[in-house]
């Protein structure tokens, strides 16, 4: 078990993601870069955050807004220069800071030189370097269901293109221009390593690995339950957490970590993982990574149609699912926390009510569970879902793929625009809101996607002189991991269960106890607590409005409420 005093830097650590095209324009083209990263970096001191993770920064033809790279060693011209990089990590290292790289190698651009020697013919050297296929028999290549299987891809459609040069299919589990590539080919892993290897020596920390439970495939490729839109099937038990992952992570970090000295940190993303599987991934012992992404709690929103037929979450289904996750990596292994992403809506537009006080509650409970919390841009100033008036407004491939598609099989335009409002990826996307002006202090020029119209209120200038602001109550979380070792490694015990509104857990580490009790709701809670807890003292609060006495808690709408009993208190 991790435990004081071997426990790893991270589980003290709080990490920030940074979404580059969204985050500090320095140029006025409109799109975030490298530069604006590095002079906003104040902010992220000032935050108290240990760790920078930064979306992908690469060569790209930006289909996926750079999680499609055509050079894993270059840096794209519309966020700067690898000078610019050097420059950023140096002054992320300067102020104690550690920055952690997106590493995307489920697939590449179809434009990555590898890619375009790979389709070029079916003896190229490289054409095993990714998954081409024939048209199924009986059908005809560029017949409807002619694709080698009948799996749908995350951004609508089938899986599966025909390319004319070879007559045959290549795979993409995500966009036509994301390619898959086949980590069955050892010639694959080993490029992969030596480029890892690459920017190690260049200085980063480490790598968040994208979707990285999706490298090994069944390779019979088997169809998967037609469950998908227009006759398309699920494939994913023929790609997720494949019958060589583990191997392959093991791999990774025998050839690209061993023999190197410095505090790393791994976190691999994993849709669909399960608890089961992340405990041996995270299995200190195992050697592959430190911690994973699951999606479960992300997902408890999704109606019988999946994340665009949203449904109200039910608090007793995030306490049963997070609760879960604490107990299955308690002894071995090890949680990452989340709410928020480049992926996801924002959390106090989804969970909360868009208030102040919501954002803080949300952000008290997650970040006093055991596991390593990230920040996403934003986040820390309580950011909210964006008010997109039109399809117009939308600029990710899955949104624009998803509402033409379902427009197309018939479904009112209207109904599709109103689950993309909800849960829709640009929520997570709009510019940073620096101040209440111009662009909200995000560009000197028009922003690639609108910044949204509250920055005029909602900034982080307006935060940083509010003692009450969503700013600053993150940044007493993120005070109390680095002052609390209870917080970090303490042991966690979830309270009230059953309750529909209130989320309640103990942390205890030696004769330290915290106690959270946050009412996300919007109205009204009490509670009965444990005697002991009259007499304890509380460490945070994110409203005036609650009054603990001896036996019960009054909660105002959406109060949050940290205690902490020690030694001879209790
Ligand atoms: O996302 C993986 C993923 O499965 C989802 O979270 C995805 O965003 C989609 O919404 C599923 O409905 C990762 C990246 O985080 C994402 O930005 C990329 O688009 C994707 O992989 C492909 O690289």
């Amino acid at each position: 078990m991790i435990d004081r005093p071997t426990a790893p830097w991270w589980t003290s650590a709080v990490v920030y993601q940074v979404y580059p095209r969204s985050f500090a324009d320095s140029t006025g083209d409109g799109i975030g870069d490298l530069v604006g990263i590095t002079s906003r970096l104040d902010h992220l001191q000032r935050l108290g955050v240990d760790v920078v993770w930064l979306s992908p920064i690469y060569l790209s033809p930006q289909a996926d807004n750079g999680y499609d790279i055509s050079d894993y060693q270059a840096v794209d011209p519309v966020f700067g220069t690898l000078e610019d990089f050097d420059r950023l990590l140096a002054q992320v290292h300067e102020r104690g800071m550690r920055l952690v790289m997106d590493l995307v190698v489920n697939h590449t651009s179809d434009e990555h030189p590898w890619f375009v020697e790979s389709r070029s013919g079916k003896d190229n050297p490289k054409r095993d370097w990714y998954w081409w296929r024939p048209a199924r028999e009986p059908f005809t290549a560029g017949e409807p269901g002619a694709e080698p299987t009948n799996w749908e891809s995350f951004f609508s459609g089938p899986t599966w293109t025909l390319d004319e040069t070879t007559g045959e299919y290549y795979l993409h589990l995500f966009d036509r221009k994301q390619p898959d590539l086949n980590w069955e080919n050892p010639e694959v892993r080993a490029a992969v390593h030596e480029m890892m290897r690459w920017w190690l020596d260049r200085g980063v920390d480490g790598f968040r690995m994208d979707v990285i439970n999706f490298i090994s495939k069944h390779p019979e490729l088997r169809d998967g339950p037609t469950t998908g839109t227009g006759g398309l099937g699920n494939g994913f038990a023929q790609f997720a957490t494949g019958p060589r992952v583990h191997e392959f992570l093991q791999e990774m970090r025998r050839e690209v970590f061993a023999g190197r000295t410095g505090n790393f940190l791994t976190v691999g993303e994993m849709p669909g993982v399960t608890w089961e599987d992340a405990r041996l991934f995270t299995d200190p012992a195992r050697g592959e990574v430190d911690m994973v992404f699951q999606f479960e709690h992300v997902s408890l929103d999704h109606g019988p149609g999946g994340k665009f037929d949203p449904k109200p979450l039910d608090l007793r289904d995030l306490k049963a699912s997070l609760g879960r996750w604490q107990t299955a990596l308690g002894e071995t292994g090890w949680n990452s926390l989340y709410w928020n992403n480049h992926d996801q809506p924002r959390v106090v537009s989804r969970f909360g009510d868009g208030s102040r006080e919501s954002a803080t509650a949300l952000a008290t409970v997650l970040h006093l569970h055991r596991g390593t919390p990230y920040v996403y841009q934003g986040e820390e100033l309580g950011m909210t879902n964006a008010p997109f008036a039109g399809v117009d407004d939308l600029r990710d491939v899955e949104s624009l793929n998803h509402f033409h598609r379902a427009v197309e099989a018939g479904q009112d335009p209207e109904a599709v625009l109103t689950a993309l409002r909800a849960m829709g990826r640009d929520n997570a996307r709009t510019p940073v809101q620096w101040t209440a002006d111009h662009e909200a202090g995000f560009t000197d020029g028009t922003p690639w996607i609108a910044v949204n119209p509250n920055h005029t209120w909602l900034n982080a200038a307006a935060q940083y002189d509010d003692p009450h602001s969503v700013f600053h109550h993150y940044r007493r979380l993120i005070e109390l991991r680095h002052t609390r070792p209870v917080v970090a490694v303490g042991d966690f015990t979830m309270l009230l269960a059953d309750h529909p509104h209130v989320y309640a857990f103990e942390r205890r580490l030696d004769d330290v106890r915290l106690l959270v009790v946050a009412n996300l709701h919007g109205t009204e809670q009490t509670v009965d607590l444990a005697p002991e807890w009259a007499g304890a003292t509380a460490v945070l609060s994110n409203t005036a409005g609650h009054d603990v006495d001896a036996s019960r808690a009054i909660l105002q709408p959406w109060a949050a409420l940290v205690l902490e009993l020690t030694g001879g208190q209790s």
